[in-house]
């Protein structure tokens, strides 16, 4: 099983052994699925049109937004034999994102539900290291620098914890070990949303029905 535990010393300290020690890390998409604390919802990329384009901005999709913060090439793409490696670790269609050109860049995944696991494939990361950060306080790193083409897995793991629970989680770069723009492709994202948030949800739906009355 590959499976890493989060184990930075704020975290532990922040909360009791038995909760830090359900958050996990996984490299390994196969071992992330069967530990996942709920229902998951699968975005493979598939279903939005191309719209790949340089500059930072935010992007819509089902159930979240993704944010980009550089100034090179961002959005939905499908091309698939990029002559310095391949796209989509699935179907024919992938999130890309440049890194790199020697500035700190990252890219957010907002949901508008609160989730308790996230994960996807990270393919190409080869001139940097992406680290991940939640807005629950969870960070660490998520995929070490690699070579071309290469296709690695990241995904976290919150045990079912609901103070862990994040609505965002944020990929960013760590120190450049080249020069250049480096494209990385994001497929197969997957996140669960946590049964507290759905029970927001059908709370608010009553709540907005009786003030119709
Ligand atoms: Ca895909
Ligand atoms: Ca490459
Ligand atoms: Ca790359």
């Amino acid at each position: 099983m590959k499976m890493k535990f989060v184990g930075s010393c704020a975290l532990i300290g922040a909360l009791t052994a038995a909760s830090a020690a359900d958050v996990a890390t996984w490299d390994d998409r196969d071992s992330f699925l069967l530990n996942l604390g709920g229902t998951a919802i699968h975005d493979d990329f598939e279903t939005y049109g191309i719209n790949v384009a340089p500059g930072a901005r935010t992007l819509s999709f089902n159930g979240f937004d993704a944010t980009y913060d550089g100034n090179d090439l961002f959005g939905i793409d499908d091309v698939v034999n990029l002559g310095h490696g391949t796209g989509p670790t699935s179907g024919a269609q992938y999130l890309l994102a440049d890194f790199g050109s020697q500035s700190a860049r990252s890219l957010t995944f907002s949901f508008s539900e609160l989730v308790s696991d996230f994960g996807v494939y990270i393919r190409d990361v080869e001139l940097t290291s992406l680290s991940y950060e939640t807005d629950s306080g969870l960070s660490g790193m998520a995929v070490n620098l690699a070579s071309n083409d290469v296709i690695q897995f990241f995904g976290l793991t919150t045990g079912g914890d609901e103070s862990l629970a994040f609505s965002t989680i944020t990929f960013t770069m760590l120190a450049q070990s080249g020069t250049g723009q480096d494209g990385v492709m994001f497929d197969q994202l997957t996140y669960v949303p946590t049964p507290g948030s759905l029970a927001l949800i059908g709370f608010g739906g009553l709540a907005m029905s009786r003030r119709r009355r």
